[in-house]
């Protein structure tokens, strides 16, 4: 594992990874756009470059083909808050309180002054963007101020730049906010935002199903917007309120605009699609285009997203100059609260791939994930089979663009550079995962432990088994990559080996007033 201590070796000449046993001089630091495509609830077996006979990818698949496929990266978990907490900060997000699933009106749960991944690469002398999807809360305590400045956020964590959807698309309020602002709001027609009781004399999903475009079937069924029921209450904002439909053109088109603005200095672009989550509502030139419904159509959207930051890359001749990442969040599901007709036009599409379960679940299908690596002419096209975790990103491209980290800060993250560039295809010592329950999985070779939990084991509403088990649970990946024999009663030693390393993992972050151990 990656030693804190490294960072007081580095002086300005040279820089030790002890990680891939190298030493890299000031000379090779160097600093390429860096962008990540980071999409939402997208599976595995989603796209056609991981295995997907029923939709096809192009965009996506040539990214693949022209870049590096991994076939064993991992969010650090299950849903969206926490996996976006660990990616920006190098820290597992169950080390902190109120970082699972936000509410639309949760508070900045990154807090200025905490060193993450855009701080660093400002440091380095990047211009930082988050354009998109950003679920970790805005503002203060006392409620985010809608109708002003809205503070803390983004710009204060190392972002020069944002445009964002402030929790998720199926979350009041559906507005999007540039920088400290909600995009054309009215100041006559000012926004109320409640997630406890409901707010103006707007109809609700519950109470006007007749209202509705599309139907819900489970939550959901709060303040219509754009005839989708959402979670939480809202009033006003009318001039403001997003249109689904063209959400995926306006970020889009934000991220073009984004990085044509700043193409002669190295930028640093996380651009966080809606795409695949719910509400699933494709553009017109989309709908109906997959033969699996709005879901796999939003696919769809999504790879011409993909391609759209692909021909602005090349029209501005920054390819060879760019990092291009495409991952996701989490694992898929198909009933994830509308009733958009995702399981009836399944038609044989498998999400989560090879996978079990899938969004929310401790087994693979949660936090297994698609994750290509382009860098044209630097990065090799191939495969690489070597376990790696979303939560290395931070050290990683710290340590390519010259920046050290402070010791108490991105702590779980590693230099795992030489890795993601494929130049080496070395194993991690370990990754952990978390499901929607915060029960934690731990990886290491071939084995997965699961700690018991005593939490439900199914999902009913969405039809996910959650890897739930009050007994220990050992599975060998090797050989049984569908996670279904349970094999711990008859290795012993192993479990206890995962286990013990475990809690080893979780006490190292007990450290601060603000950390805590789950359990
Ligand atoms: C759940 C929502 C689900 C989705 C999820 C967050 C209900 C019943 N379900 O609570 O629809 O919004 O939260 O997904 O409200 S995530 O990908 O952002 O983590
Ligand atoms: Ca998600």
């Amino acid at each position: 594992m990656q030693s804190k201590k490294l960072n007081l070796l580095v002086s300005p000449l040279c820089f030790l990874s002890i990680g891939a046993m190298q030493i890299i001089d000031a000379q090779t630091v160097e600093k390429p756009n860096i962008v990540i495509i980071y999409a939402d609830d997208l599976g595995y077996g989603d796209i056609s470059c991981y295995g997907a006979t029923k939709i096809s990818t192009p965009n996506i698949d040539n990214l693949a083909r022209q870049g590096l496929r991994f076939t064993n990266m991992h969010a650090t978990s299950a849903t969206s808050t926490p996996s976006r907490y660990s990616l920006l900060t190098g820290k597992y997000a169950w080390r902190k309180k109120g970082t699972g699933i936000a509410a639309g009106d949760a508070s900045a749960l990154i807090q200025p002054g905490q060193t993450t991944l855009p701080s660093l690469l400002k440091k380095a002398g990047y211009t930082t963007a988050v354009v998109g999807k950003w679920h970790l809360g805005l503002g203060t305590a006392g409620g985010t101020d809608w109708n002003g400045e809205i503070k803390p956020g983004p710009m204060d964590i190392g972002f020069d730049y944002n445009f964002l959807i402030p929790a998720t698309g199926d979350r009041v309020p559906c507005v999007f906010v540039e920088n400290r602002r909600v995009v054309n709001l009215d100041p006559k027609d000012p926004i109320e935002v409640s997630y406890s009781h409901p707010v103006g004399n707007e109809p609700t999903g519950k109470n006007h199903p007749e209202l509705l475009k599309m139907q819900l079937s489970h939550g959901h069924d709060q303040t219509i917007i754009n005839g989708i029921s959402r979670i939480g209450y809202m009033s006003g904002g009318k001039a403001a309120r997003w249109v689904d439909e063209d959400i995926a053109d306006i970020i889009t088109g934000k991220a073009k605009k984004f990085i044509e603005g700043n193409k002669d200095k190295p930028f640093f672009l996380y651009f966080s699609t809606h795409d695949v989550h719910v509400p699933r509502v494709p553009n017109a030139r989309f709908a109906g285009k997959s033969g699996l419904g709005p879901r796999g159509d939003v696919i769809l959207q999504l790879d011409n997203s993909v391609k759209e930051i692909m021909e602005t890359l090349k029209a501005l001749d920054l390819l060879g100059k760019t990092i291009v990442i495409f991952s996701s969040d989490n694992g898929p599901v198909l009933n994830d609260g509308y009733k958009d007709q995702a399981v009836e036009l399944q038609n044989g599409h498998k999400p989560a791939g090879p996978f079990r379960g899938g969004k929310y679940s401790a087994f693979d299908g949660g936090t297994r994930i698609p994750f290509i690596v382009y860098w044209s002419g630097r990065v090799k096209p191939g495969e690489s089979k070597a376990l790696v975790s979303q939560i290395d990103f931070m050290r990683s491209f710290a340590m390519m663009v010259g920046i050290t980290i402070p010791d108490n800060e991105g702590i779980d993250s590693e230099n795992n550079l030489n890795v993601i560039l494929g130049k080496s295809q070395k194993d991690r010592d370990y990754v952990i995962e978390q499901n929607a329950n915060n029960t934690l999985a731990i990886l290491k070779g071939n084995w997965k432990y699961i700690e018991p939990s005593n939490a439900d084991s199914y999902n009913r509403l969405v039809n996910i088994e959650l890897g739930n088990n009050p007994q220990p649970q050992l599975y060998n990946l090797k050989t049984d990559l569908g996670e279904k024999n349970n094999v711990a009663s008859t290795t012993p030693k192993i479990v206890k080996e995962l286990s013990k390393l475990l809690e080893e993992i979780k006490g190292k972050g007990f450290q601060t007033q603000e950390d805590f151990k789950l359990k």
